[in-house]
């Protein structure tokens, strides 16, 4: 036989990664790091395991099953391997226990894990963060009897108490504008609500809950008139009958995670609060799971990072590894750098959940965690397709192929720009955050965060967020104008934001001795930080006509 290339190898997930084991040294107490150090061993030793398990199994996807043999309806869904050992992972590790600790670390803790996790889980982050939110929003609900009956399901650390709950808002008129709800709550002859309707993007229909958006009958239209409600799916141990799958969704990427079309035929449910204003309770929600989206999107760059970075060790060409080829090793250091502010900013978020939700945060930390949930989201979830796609490059036509594992990590990452949000849905969420005080909130983050730091960055980003501010000054009347710039001020205020954490960072490490954050932050401000489009509305509409 002839030349075998060498496959990439992952090092140990936790052991390897000096970016988390940095950030957790900067900001948890010994004590703490002590405790959560072993669920974090043992998530890395599982990530390890369902990668070389993957290279020798054959890739499995969920199978539905209405009918049983004798023509009853069963809605059987047979999962994979990942995804049965999903809820032990969790409990054993206290995944979700963890992010609702009573104190300020408590998201952080819970976000470590999560990023470890996530990749190996094949996507069961999916539902779990559907199950984090919908905690959190039961808890804002106030709703003591939802509480009291949920909360100790979805945050269990037993396999045989633990429950998971979907989010259901998506219909077929489309998962943005969730104003145009048909489903239909209608109250029964003993008072109690029920559902009708049909629920067209499901990824949590394996659970035993979900929060669900409906109007009530009689109630007018649009977004204000919908109540959000919590349902059961199972009575014992059978899928209720007023809950029927349609079909699982034949999707481009997460193809493990069982994504479904569903019927609502008057299941019972109980609304967590006023029969209106809807969406704004189920906000709560809307804001952990797009934390868990920046997370995870930083979690698969870092995996397709690790590898391509491996691999160019392992590579020859033109008589030298990869690695020392100057334009390759340009390019991975590239991706680095980019990697590395997203990874502050994503974490950034986590901890400054952590701390608003435990009231410990500084005044302005409210309104800065406002802006920079949708900030973070968006902006990792465009850069985790950029950098996965370039990582497949990285193994020339290797990164194609299936079964090299690959070609799925570009697949999956192109939902983090679509769940939860797309990147335009999120820049219009951002300008809403900007109406209140999330520039002035971002200004005075970014000033703490670059005390004692390079000066250089410091200039680089003052200048940068001037002009993110004269943009949103300049044009207050005109919205359409405002609008159309928003993809553009929202990616450039979450570059502003990641410079100054990887400055912050630089200034730590190099305290430490470690110069290589500061080289991450020069590289990062080399990309540049300002993404503010010219916004020719005429030209838009002569290209559209
Ligand atoms: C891994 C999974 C793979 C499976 C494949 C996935 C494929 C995709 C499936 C999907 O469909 S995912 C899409 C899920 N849908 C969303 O994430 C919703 C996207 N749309 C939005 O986020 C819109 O901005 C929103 C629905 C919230 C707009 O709703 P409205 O009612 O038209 O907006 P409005 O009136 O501005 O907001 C209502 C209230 O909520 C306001 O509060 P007040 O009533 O007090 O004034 C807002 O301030 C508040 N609000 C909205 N967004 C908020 C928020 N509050 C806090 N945080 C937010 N993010």
């Amino acid at each position: 036989m002839g030349f075998l290339q060498a496959a990439p190898q992952l090092p140990h997930p936790w052991r390897s990664d000096r970016l988390l084991h940095a950030l957790l040294e900067r900001t948890l107490p010994g004590v703490r790091r002590d405790a959560l150090d072993g669920d974090l061993h043992a998530l890395g030793d599982y990530a390890l395991m369902a990668w070389q398990r993957a290279a020798t199994t054959t890739r499995r996807k969920p199978v539905l099953t209405q009918w049983d043999a004798w023509g009853r309806r069963v809605d059987r869904i047979e999962l994979t391997t990942a995804w049965q050992e999903g809820p032990h992972v969790t409990t054993r590790h206290a995944v979700l226990a963890a992010g609702h600790e009573h104190h300020e670390h408590a998201r952080l803790e819970e976000f470590a894990r999560v990023y470890l996790y996530h990749v190996a889980s094949e996507f069961y982050t999916c539902p779990l963060a559907m199950t984090d939110g919908a905690a959190t929003a039961l808890k804002a609900s106030g709703n003591r009897a939802l509480i009291e009956r949920a909360l100790p399901h979805f945050l269990s650390r037993d396999t045989a108490t633990f429950w998971l709950s979907g989010q259901w808002m998506t219909e077929t008129h489309g998962g943005s504008d969730v104003g145009n709800t048909e489903t239909v709550a209608r109250q029964d002859a003993e008072g109690q609500w029920r559902l009708h309707g049909r629920k067209w993007f499901s990824s949590a229909v394996v659970g035993e809950a979900a929060l669900a958006l409906a109007r009530p009958e009689g109630a007018g239209a649009g977004s204000g008139a919908l109540a959000l409600f919590y349902v059961e799916t199972m009575d014992g141990t059978q899928r209720r009958p007023e809950l029927v799958i349609d079909r699982l969704k034949d999707k481009l990427g997460t193809q493990e995670l069982p994504t479904a079309e569903i019927h609502l035929d008057g299941l019972p449910a109980w609304p967590l609060g006023e029969l209106s204003n809807g969406v704004r309770q189920v906000a709560p929600m809307l804001n952990v799971t797009r934390t868990w989206n920046a997370v995870c999107a930083v979690a698969s760059m870092a995996r397709a990072i690790t590898l391509a970075r491996d691999y160019a060790t392992r590579r020859l060409a033109f008589g030298r590894p990869l690695i020392e080829q100057p334009l390759h090793a340009q390019t991975l250091a590239d991706m680095q750098a980019e990697f590395e502010g997203a990874f502050a900013l994503a974490f950034e978020v986590a901890q400054l959940l952590g701390r608003v939700e435990h009231g410990s945060a500084a005044p302005h930390e409210i309104a800065l965690l406002r802006l920079l949930t949708p900030l973070a989201k968006l902006w990792t979830g465009k850069l985790a397709v950029r950098l996965c796609s370039e990582a497949l490059e990285c193994f020339g036509g290797a990164g194609y192929i299936e079964d090299t594992g690959l070609p799925q990590l570009l697949r999956d990452a192109q939902v983090y720009a679509i769940w939860e949000g797309t990147t335009n849905v999120l820049s219009l969420d951002a300008l809403r955050a900007l109406t209140g005080d999330g520039l002035v909130a971002l200004r005075t983050a970014v000033a703490a965060w670059l005390q004692g730091g390079d000066p250089h960055a410091a200039l680089a980003i003052d200048a940068a967020l001037d002009a993110a501010a004269s943009h949103l000054d300049a044009t207050p009347a005109q919205r359409a104008t405002l609008e159309a710039g928003a993809r553009g001020l929202a990616i450039t205020l979450a570059r502003c934001a990641a410079a100054a954490l990887l400055a912050r960072q630089a200034a730590w490490s190099q305290a430490r001795g470690d110069a290589r954050p500061a080289a991450a932050l020069r590289r990062f401000l080399g990309h540049g930080l300002l993404q503010l489009a010219d916004i020719g509305m005429d030209d838009t509409a002569l290209l559209l006509h």
